[in-house]
């Protein structure tokens, strides 16, 4: 059942609707997708019919403008489905499209948020380079202004929908001579510009369904006016602010990966039968169920702490770098005693456990590692402390 805390009859009802969704359409292409490494376009039409593409648009653009907590009970839903699902329009909904919420102009906001909320354009979050990773202030990537124009040069990396994104939002150094984050500036690039063009489609070592590329820029040529905010230097705090959020959106699909893990492995050892009874009366296969659903808990209730601080006005950095650290650690964990609970079955395909374990391992590293998420809540530790 959906979580029965959400508050507003409207949220239930779009959690009911989509559990029926993900339980008739969705699961059941789950298997295909690992061979296919598309989405049909029907599954993503219902999405946007779902109104999943704008979850958390503002509602004056066309949007659904869940908060944060209520974000956070719908990715516990979707997160038992397949992280690659979450990805087709969480990361348009989440990275992709809120660096116009929050810092865009209102005109810019008018232009895009509808479509992103609509689900008409996938937006991509374009920050990660070949050598720039953790260290993201050193972007090398450029847009110089050259009259009414920015002209854009540099490649992007492991861009998550980068093949069938509408919108890249860009991280690019306006002022090549200053390598500080005080040059990096957001620039909001329609797919198919002049000059811009995708790399290889990725393979990857799980999470099928979502596709990452290169995104390559070559004297690309955008209108002045698609500097995000109008604000030149405001780019890095804008990623970063995207990433406070994100980071939460992310915890929060762990929390719902996790559920779904513990309830398939308590399942199975419930009706596999060892030495004469079920695998589930054996200490040692309990103390992995117990241990799972205690972390679980953790996750859950410090995600949901995080997001209800956000939603009333606190800085969340250190909150949502702790709780994106310990969920995605957590659903490694999770994933790790699904498959031993499930014994020989957990390295088999058709079980789906084996799928997961696979999936969850890129959850501690986009996004920020997790030694990215120790260094931020260590650093503002030492921070409030001085
Ligand atoms: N919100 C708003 N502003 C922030 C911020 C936040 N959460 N975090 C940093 N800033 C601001 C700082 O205040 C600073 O501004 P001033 O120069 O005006 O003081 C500026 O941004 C630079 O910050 P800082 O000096 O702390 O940057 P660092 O390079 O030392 O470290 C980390 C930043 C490591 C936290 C950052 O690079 C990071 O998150 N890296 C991981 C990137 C990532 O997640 N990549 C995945 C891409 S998406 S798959």
């Amino acid at each position: 059942m959906p979580d029965s805390a959400m508050v507003h009859e409207q949220e239930t009802l779009i959690l009911q609707t989509l559990e029926q969704f993900l339980e008739r359409d969705v699961r059941p292409y789950v298997m295909e997708l690992e061979h296919n490494d598309i989405w049909p376009e029907e599954i993503v039409h219902k999405m946007a019919e779902l109104g999943l593409f704008g979850a958390i648009i503002d509602e004056e653009y066309g949007g659904l403008g869940l908060n944060t907590e209520e974000e956070a009970r719908l990715m516990f839903e979707v997160g038992k489905a397949a992280p690659a699902f979450r990805s087709v329009f969480g990361t348009t909904i989440g990275i992709g499209s809120q660096g116009i919420v929050m810092d865009g102009t209102d005109e810019q906001k008018s232009k895009y948020l509808p479509k992103l909320a609509a689900g008409e354009i996938v937006g991509s979050f374009c920050l990660t380079e070949p050598n720039a990773g953790s260290d993201a202030k050193s972007l090398q990537t450029t847009a110089i202004l050259d009259g009414n124009e920015y002209v854009l040069n540099g490649t992007k990396r492991y861009i998550t929908n980068a093949p069938r994104a509408g919108l890249y939002t860009v991280y690019a150094r306006t002022n090549p001579e200053d390598k500080g984050a005080g040059a990096v500036s957001a620039i909001l690039v329609e797919a198919g510009t002049k000059g811009q063009s995708t790399g290889k489609i990725d393979k990857k070592m799980g999470q099928k369904g979502t596709q990452t590329s290169d995104l390559v820029f070559e004297d690309c040529r955008v209108p002045a006016t698609q500097l995000l905010g109008l604000e030149e230097g405001m780019g890095f705090k804008t990623a970063m602010k995207v990433l406070d959020r994100g980071r939460l959106h992310l915890a929060a699909a762990c929390v719902g990966m996790a559920r779904r893990l513990i309830d398939d492995a308590l399942a199975y050892a419930m009706e596999r039968k060892q030495f004469g009874q079920p695998i589930a009366n054996f200490q040692l296969v309990q103390a992995m169920l117990a241990d799972s659903e205690t972390e679980l808990y953790a996750a859950r209730t410090m995600t949901l702490d995080a997001c209800k601080r956000r939603d009333a006005g606190e800085k969340t950095t250190r909150a949502a770098a702790c709780a994106k650290y310990y969920a995605t650690e957590m659903v490694g964990r999770v994933a790790d005693r699904a498959v031993q609970i499930h014994g020989g079955a957990g390295y088999i395909a058709e079980y789906k456990v084996e799928r997961f374990y696979r999936d969850v391992r890129l959850f501690r590293l986009y996004e920020g590692t997790s030694q990215i998420q120790q260094l931020i809540i260590a650093r503002d530790m030492i921070k409030s402390a001085s």
